[in-house]
């Protein structure tokens, strides 16, 4: 990968489609993109003036026309990659932007690699680290709090709380390493006590953020939930309810769902991935007890169950069975068919579970589904009803560096404490600073670079 090749890919998911973009990037790009255009009055993309849009003909290298379109032309530095930007709007057909592609490549581009045009608009200083992965985010948001949350971070939200704490450090490191010059002349530049105070101060503000990384990890990346129960409950009926989708297949016939089926479902701003699995019974039939294994499989991966009851029914050895399994997981008591006479003794449900939630619910007349998102959002964001305002910490990467610092920190009090020599107390100064570096890309190492990239798309 050559930062200074000029690269180029297709932008618009694959597929038909009204438009598709192909997108060029880099010191090349006006003139290659030249090469494969014709405008209006014998102009080409050269001639025109940066922002503008143009209507013309996408060409071959040997001249044969691909298709009419419009071409964006954004020159350098004022693109998203900071270099010369060149995107064709073409009709969206696959062969088309296949063809044109071509044309590019053949014309001296290079295909992109995923990621890279934000990477270099990374590289050129557009964005910082922690930005370039909001991009990814967002356009992998799939609820109104993931978006919100991703925007925020695009905006630079969460760079500029880093960016503050990480400047209060650098001030204190400044002070404890002129201490160390100057130790001879036996000047103090910085009290043990003032040095403790700012450390406790970004220490206490980095640890904030570090409890927000479970709920933005759910935001984010949201959480799996498995409806579970003996067979005919309705697990089936709720999938479909919670989806509002005719998902699954619902018969009266015990046994009916035999695969694990998946669907996305946006329970008050929380992705959830809801399993629906064959109801657990033992069974002689083969491909019944397949699908049983494989609830027991969904049931062990999820990180909330739906336990289903029939609230028409009594409590069963089954059910009974079902509520062991679920003993240590977070789980959620779903009594179904509240809509029918009650036939579940609750007293006796109660004392089988502890701290558990019970929801009643009917999946066929809609009664209780409100009680049951706000019980699934609740067992999943235990912190509080509404996902937090403010600055989240969304990525894994981004906890293990905050962590880091808060160590590094620890370290630093502690040494401070212990009245220590200020070298010591300078490294671990520089290592909090360095990991809060990392999260915007201050200091990070190629490796790091790549394999967030590599999450990315071709052609963003
Ligand atoms: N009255 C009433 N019937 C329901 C309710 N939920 C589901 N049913 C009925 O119960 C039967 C079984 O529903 P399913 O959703 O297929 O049950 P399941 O738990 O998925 O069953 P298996 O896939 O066989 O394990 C169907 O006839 C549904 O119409 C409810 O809330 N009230
Ligand atoms: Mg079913």
């Amino acid at each position: 990968m050559n930062a200074g090749d000029t690269i180029c890919a297709i932008a618009t998911p694959p597929g038909e489609g009204g438009i598709g973009i192909i997108r060029i990037s880099g010191e090349k790009a006006l003139d290659i993109a030249s090469r494969v255009f014709a405008g209006a009055g014998g102009r080409t993309v050269r001639d025109y003036s940066t922002h503008t849009l143009h209507h013309g003909e996408l060409r071959a290298p040997d001249g044969k026309r691909l298709d009419e379109v419009l071409v964006a032309v954004m020159k350098a530095p004022r693109s998203y990659t900071c270099e010369d930007v060149v995107e064709f709007h073409c009709h969206g057909g696959p062969l088309i932007l296949r063809l044109g592609l071509e044309a590019l490549i053949l014309s001296g581009a290079r295909l992109a690699e995923p990621g890279e045009f934000t990477k270099r608009a990374f590289l050129n200083g557009r964005l910082d680290l922690a930005q370039a992965e909001a991009v990814m985010d967002l356009i992998a948001a799939r609820t109104d709090t993931g978006l919100r949350v991703a925007l925020e971070q695009l905006r630079g939200a969460l760079s500029e709380e880093l960016g503050r704490l990480r400047e209060g450090l650098v001030r204190l490191l400044v002070e404890v390493e002129a201490g160390i010059d100057f130790t001879d002349e036996d000047i103090t530049f910085i009290s043990p006590q003032a040095l403790a105070q700012g450390v406790t101060a970004v220490q206490d503000r980095i640890g904030r953020l570090i409890r927000t990384a479970e709920e933005g990890r759910i935001v984010r990346e949201g959480v799996t939930a498995a409806l579970v129960g003996r067979p005919n409950v309705g697990k089936s009926s709720l999938m479909n309810a919670l989806a509002k989708a005719d998902r699954a297949i619902v018969t009266p016939i015990p046994g009916t769902t035999r695969d694990v089926l998946e669907e996305f479902v946006n329970v008050r701003g929380i992705p959830v991935r809801l399993l629906d699995t064959a109801g657990l019974r033992a069974t002689v039939d083969v491909v019944e007890r397949e699908g049983v294994r494989r609830a027991h499989d969904a049931l062990a991966r999820a990180e909330l169950v739906l336990a289903v009851l029939d609230g028409n029914e009594p409590l069963g050895a089954e059910d009974r069975q079902l509520l062991d399994l679920t003993r240590g997981k977070a789980t959620i008591l779903v009594v179904n068919k509240s809509d029918l006479p009650p036939r579940l003794d609750v007293h006796h449900l109660k004392g089988l579970t502890q701290e558990d939630r019970i929801v009643w619910t009917s999946a066929t007349g809609g009664a209780g589904l409100e009680e049951l998102r706000d019980a699934i959002r609740d067992a999943v964001l235990k912190q509080g009803p509404e996902p937090s305002e403010g600055v989240l910490i969304t990525h894994l990467r981004h906890r293990g560096a905050l962590e880091r610092a808060h160590a590094a920190l620890a370290q630093v009090r502690l040494s401070v404490e212990r009245r220590m020599a200020a070298e010591f107390i300078a490294v671990d100064l520089r290592g909090a600073v360095n990991a809060i570096g990392e999260i915007i890309g201050e200091t990070t190492t190629d490796d790091i670079l790549d394999r967030i990239f590599r999450e990315f798309c071709i052609g963003k």
